[in-house]
């Protein structure tokens, strides 16, 4: 590979590395797993972008019908404790905000992890995962999957889903709101116990601006 290849996949690399990735067979798949015997059997993380207290979220909103438990529980860094629920039936849901400024366009997402628990079958999930791009129309919100785990079968269960690019890729990009809600089309309620997002923030314009003067200056001197 020359200087001159070599550069363009760097390049390629930090511009777009979701479409890099994206030029192969990647897709958005998920897997589950389930836990019979603990309400609790997988970790949250307490440091992913929107868990309370990190920088990177600027606040919660639209939560609604959190019929008992603490909407807390969405995001407050454990599986364990104040578990959120709805009835059966109904559907819960919140929309989180990224922090982004015009030097941070949004985030591009790898995974997500959706986590519930409980002694019946409201630890199964029934999520779907929305978002909205940074400077998009403020009222466009796309959607990325619905995603059940029906593992719970009675007793106390976890369940947790994973959502990730089958490349390694991102799921997501320029993200700067992600919603999620507990559909419970399968009829009992879901008792969430944690919903954690991962990723990084897109590159600073800035910073694309200096690699694609220094990537110039470059070939200028090759050629
Ligand atoms: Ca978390």
């Amino acid at each position: 590979m020359n200087i001159t290849t070599k550069l363009a996949v760097g390049l390629l690399g930090v511009l777009a590395p979701g479409m890099w990735m994206g030029a192969a067979d990647a897709a958005v798949v998920s897997a589950n797993n389930s836990s019979y015997g603990s309400q609790t059997a997988f970790a949250a993380s307490s440091t992913d972008l929107i868990n309370a207290g990190q920088p990177t979220l600027v606040g919660v909103s639209g939560v609604y019908n959190v019929n008992f438990g603490s909407a807390n529980a969405f995001n407050d860094g454990t599986a364990s404790g104040g578990a959120c629920c709805t009835d059966v039936g109904n559907t819960i849901g919140a929309t989180f905000t990224l922090a982004c400024t015009p030097s941070i366009p949004g985030y591009n997402i790898s995974s997500i992890v959706t986590l519930a628990g409980w002694d019946d079958a409201r630890a199964n999930q029934d999520i779907q995962i929305s978002y909205h791009v940074y400077g998009e129309d403020p009222g466009t919100f796309h959607t990325l999957g619905t995603y059940n785990n029906s593992d719970a079968t009675g007793g106390n269960y976890s369940t947790k889903i994973t959502v990730y690019d089958s490349l390694g890729g991102y799921i997501m990009s320029g993200v700067d709101k992600i919603s999620f809600a507990a559909l419970n089309t399968h009829g009992y309620g879901t008792m969430v116990t944690e919903w954690d997002v991962f990723g990084t923030a897109v590159p600073e314009p800035a910073s694309l601006g200096l690699l694609l003067l220094g990537g110039l200056a470059l070939l200028r001197r090759r050629w």
